[in-house]
């Protein structure tokens, strides 16, 4: 028997795969007027089950079996990008309980999808886990080039870089923007995370830290010291 905790869980792992943001949408037609990602993700608060759960065991798995489905051309783009919308207004209402960690910041990162690159959602959770663990981080959103992440080093004198790749492609842009990075700055660690990313590949870029997830990234930052 499935408990109320389970099916939470597992319906809101179902609505991210599905693409059913909240009770309004109209996508998909066959679940109209149930409720949503939206709705399910505060219940799910509501009860009492933990944010971290709600993530790696909701929103995170059910954009496992998205990215499954894309793999083997069950789904196409229209149906990821809606998927994504979905887990974003989850994660939305997590980010204040990961946010309430500490008062006082242990120190700061600027972090970023690489050039070229546009997916943000495994950045944004590893952003989630830092910001929640103590960490000032500042977002520089996607696409980001070798010179804004300069700029906002300049900017925001921060302890560590935290790049992120989820293609192929740019792995080479990670690796151009890591040597600018240590050249001009060689104090401020960079950190490298993504789906395709290896630690071999990490250390031949000259990258400090190469995490697979954003638990090992946190503890690999949280030595860096701050
Ligand atoms: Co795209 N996409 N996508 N996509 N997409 C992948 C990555 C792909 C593997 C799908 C596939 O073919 N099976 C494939 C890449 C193949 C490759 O390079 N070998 C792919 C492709 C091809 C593309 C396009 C080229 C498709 C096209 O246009 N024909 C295009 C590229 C656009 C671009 O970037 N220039 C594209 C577009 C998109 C959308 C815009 C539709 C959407 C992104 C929406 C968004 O991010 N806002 C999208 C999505 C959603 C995916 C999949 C389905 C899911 C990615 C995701 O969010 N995973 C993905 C298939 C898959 O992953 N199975 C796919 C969930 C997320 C929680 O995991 O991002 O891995 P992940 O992050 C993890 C870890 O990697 C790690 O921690 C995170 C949390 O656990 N991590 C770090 C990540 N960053 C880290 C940084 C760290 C430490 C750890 O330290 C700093």
């Amino acid at each position: 028997m499935i408990s109320g905790k389970e099916d939470l869980l597992e319906r809101i792992a179902f609505c991210v795969e599905q693409g059913k943001v909240n009770i309004q949408s109209l996508h998909p037609p066959d679940l109209r007027e149930l409720e949503g990602v939206d709705e399910l993700v505060q219940n799910a608060l509501k009860t009492g089950i933990s944010p971290a759960e709600i993530l790696t065991r909701g929103l995170v798995d059910g954009m496992g079996r998205v990215g499954e489905k894309f793999k083997k051309n069950e789904i196409y783009l229209p149906d990821v990008l809606i998927s994504a919308k979905a887990m974003t207004i989850g994660m939305e209402h997590l980010k204040p309980f990961f946010q309430a960690g500490d008062i006082q910041y242990k120190g700061r990162i600027v972090m970023g999808t690489v050039a070229g690159d546009l997916h943000d959602i495994g950045k944004k959770i590893v952003a989630m886990f830092f910001e929640g663990n103590g960490w000032e981080v500042i977002d520089c959103g996607v696409d980001v080039s070798a010179e804004s992440f300069l700029e906002a080093i300049n900017t925001y004198s921060p302890q560590a870089v935290g790049l992120s790749a989820l293609l192929t492609t740019t792995m080479v842009s990670m690796e151009q923007i890591t040597k600018k990075l240590k050249a001009v700055h060689p104090e401020v660690k960079v950190i490298v995370g993504g789906a395709p990313l290896t630690a071999d590949f990490a250390k031949r870029i000259g990258a400090d830290l190469y995490s697979p997830d954003p638990h090992t990234a946190l503890e690999m930052l949280n030595e860096t010291g701050s």
